[in-house]
């Protein structure tokens, strides 16, 4: 039996990936932070569970990194754990440099202070935001970067002392440079659970309107669920590469609302420009989506698009085994679901366990 070690296993990859990672016989730990309230909504359903263990460490304290890894010893370790939140790294630069640039070295130095660094392969969860100011569009694996956040800065980082540490120490350790994917885990800030919430409230009369940034941007927006099989595929290949993780298909802010309103049973329609564009629902003629300019960014990516075409033929990866469009269905039926259960004017949190149980998740 294999022994994987998951930083980052409360987040919405964590969680999909340690299902994952169950499901093909490996005994899992995974990291957890201390908070306040022991909450932990994504892996609810797998606490208790045989070959699922946790340990609280911090990607900020190497201490706490060296016992977990000395104590697992895992085969491979997944760095999912990050300050992923590119709007909040503007607001705390520092503390993001921290955990998403040092916190890569803290894993890597653990790895070979616990005398595992011939053994050990490590995933890195490099980013799509690395592109940033985009050089060349699609993006692929020698595409120059051109990171343009707080927090795409110090993932370049994490990007560069993984290549450093293979070549450096001949240590098995990868980046994956995963484009967006969302999922109906995503954390409600992100733009596309924002709209898939709003729009499932808004159609069942709890929510009066949507306020968004730039409705233009441009991603390559795919599942999470498949993505993690990647991360997988990237550690089982004979030799440690990095891989562009894409779908290679590219669509904006706006469509993605207008399908996820429809799915709600409301077609909007776009008009005015920039801070004037408004959704309207063609059936009622009331402004539901308008623009804020408090989600503008200091400076944003718009132009992310990813050629998977390494992924597909080193790996063998079905990089739209999951459409746009089952994508924003899966989103907004599970989101829904939640809002009919919520009491109205009142977002009440169910942990998932609870969802599964009632079926509303599955
Ligand atoms: P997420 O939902 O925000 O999860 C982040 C995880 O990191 C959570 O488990 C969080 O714990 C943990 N964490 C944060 N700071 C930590 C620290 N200082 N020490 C230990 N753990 C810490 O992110 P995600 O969407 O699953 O993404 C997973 C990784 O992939 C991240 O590194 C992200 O930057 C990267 N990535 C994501 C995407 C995407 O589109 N989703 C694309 C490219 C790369 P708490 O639950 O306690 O907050
Ligand atoms: O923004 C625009 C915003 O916050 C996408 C992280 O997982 O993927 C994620 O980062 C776009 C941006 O994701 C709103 O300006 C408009 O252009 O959903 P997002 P992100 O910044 O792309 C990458 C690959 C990661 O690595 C990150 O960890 O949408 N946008 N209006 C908005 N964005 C937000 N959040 N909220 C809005 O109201």
């Amino acid at each position: 039996m294999k022994t994987a070690l998951i930083t980052g296993v409360t987040g919405q990859d964590g969680s999909f990936l340690a299902e994952f990672l169950l499901e093909k016989g490996y005994d899992v730990h995974g990291t957890i932070r201390r908070s306040s309230v022991d909450y932990r909504e994504r892996i609810a359903h797998l606490e208790g569970r045989p070959h699922f263990h946790l340990h609280y460490a911090h990607l900020g304290d190497s201490m706490s990194l060296i016992q977990v890894i000395g104590r697992v010893r895992p085969d491979e370790i997944y760095n999912l754990a990050a300050q992923s939140h590119v709007q909040v790294s503007f607001d705390s630069p520092e503390f993001t440099a921290d955990v998403d640039a040092t916190g890569v070295l803290r894993i890597l130095e653990a790895v070979r202070q616990c005398g595992l660094a011939s053994t050990c392969k490590i995933y890195q969860a490099s980013t799509s935001e690395l592109y940033g100011k985009v050089e060349e569009v699609p993006q692929n694996e020698n595409t120059p970067f051109h990171p343009y956040s707080p927090y795409a800065i110090a993932k370049q980082y994490g990007h560069w002392i993984v290549k450093e540490y293979r070549e450096a120490y001949n240590m098995f350790c990868c980046s994956g440079i995963l484009f967006n994917h969302e999922s109906e885990r995503r954390g409600e800030t992100f733009v596309t659970r924002k709209i898939t919430l709003a729009a499932a409230r808004i159609a069942q009369g709890k929510q009066e309107k949507l306020y968004l940034g730039n409705l233009s941007s441009l991603r390559d927006w795919g599942y999470a669920k498949d993505y993690v099989e990647c991360m997988w595929l990237i550690l089982q290949n004979k030799t440690p590469e990095d891989f562009v993780i894409a779908t290679g298909e590219q669509h904006s802010v706006r469509e993605f609302c207008q399908l996820a309103f429809h799915y709600a049973g409301i077609e909007l329609e776009f008009v005015g420009e920039g801070e004037n564009e408004k959704g309207i629902d063609k059936a009622t003629g009331k402004v539901l989506v308008e623009v804020s300019p408090d989600f503008y960014r200091p400076t944003d990516v718009v132009n992310l698009w990813g050629d998977p075409s390494k992924a597909k033929a080193e790996l063998g990866w079905n990089p739209t085994k999951t459409s746009f469009e089952e994508l924003v269905r899966i989103m907004v039926d599970s989101d829904m679901a939640k809002v009919a259960v919520e009491k109205a004017g009142e977002h009440i949190r169910m942990n998932l366990a609870e969802y599964l149980e009632k079926g509303i998740v599955k």
